[in-house]
């Protein structure tokens, strides 16, 4: 799977690229990602990008051009056009169920933002899919181009060793609820112990207490995953927060 990135600050990914499950699936050849910096594509003598809003208001406008001339030039390079996904706040919310749909392409166009967007031309010319990784809001869309990757590359076969790929995550479109508690040794610390079920040997049961553990976690934190739940669920509890951020 190939994954081209378009951002104003290529050198956020260096350190995401070059570590750990990402790394060695790019250096098996299972994924290939190109970083491309939009300022190569810009006319202008200072490689500027941005402008002020038409209109007026605070902040600044990627213009269309560099955007849609960069994104337009990558696509031609390589065997497909890919699919082109631009990182925004206004898009639609990240489930596993789209990291799934996403997962589906061969390649994926990831087009980063800054500042207060896009002009809306380069939605209108390039159609992009508008995803949002979440209802907060990131100073760029670097940010969330790694959560989109992080979580498509673990779908490509053969990016997971054996060992874990045959695990049922709580997101995946299977199983719908939260994972049970783990353990690892010791045995006991700080007083704290390693519950009796998981040292017994006892396989069934232990499943039976994992399946129970899951269904617990997810009815108490998130029981808008459960069977039955509406999206009203969570929205109630969301208008609910109250809290603001602290001062300073
Ligand atoms: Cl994709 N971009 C930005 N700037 N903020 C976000 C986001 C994306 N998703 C949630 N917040």
């Amino acid at each position: 799977m190939r994954f081209d990135l378009l951002t104003l600050f290529p050198e956020i990914f260096a350190g995401f690229l070059g570590q750990s499950l990402l790394k060695k699936a790019i250096d098996r050849g299972l994924i290939r990602v190109h970083v491309h910096d939009m300022r190569d594509w810009s006319r202008d003598k200072h490689q500027k990008v941005d402008d002020r809003p038409y209109g007026g208001g605070p902040g600044m406008v990627l213009r269309v051009e560099p955007v849609v001339e960069c994104a337009e030039d990558v696509q031609l390079q390589g065997a497909e056009r890919g699919h082109v996904v631009l990182l925004s706040p206004q898009g639609r919310r990240l489930t596993q169920a789209i990291v799934e749909e996403l997962a589906c392409h061969r390649r994926l166009i990831l087009l980063c933002g800054r500042y207060e967007g896009f002009d809306q031309r380069v939605v209108e010319l390039l159609r992009p899919d508008e995803v949002s990784v979440g209802d907060y809001v990131l100073n760029g869309g670097e940010v969330a181009a790694m959560v989109v990757i992080d979580a498509v590359m673990r779908l490509v076969p053969g990016v997971l060793g054996d060992e874990n790929s045959h695990r049922d995550d709580s997101f995946s479109s299977g199983g719908r609820l939260l994972e049970f508690a783990q353990y690892t040794r010791p045995r006991e610390y700080r007083g704290l112990h390693v519950p009796d079920i998981l040292l017994s040997g006892d396989h069934e049961e232990i499943a039976r207490w994992r399946g129970e553990q899951s269904y617990c976690k997810t009815r108490e934190r998130r029981s808008d995953l459960l069977p039955g739940a509406s999206a009203g669920d969570l929205d109630r509890e969301e208008t609910d927060n109250t809290k603001r951020p602290a001062d300073g």
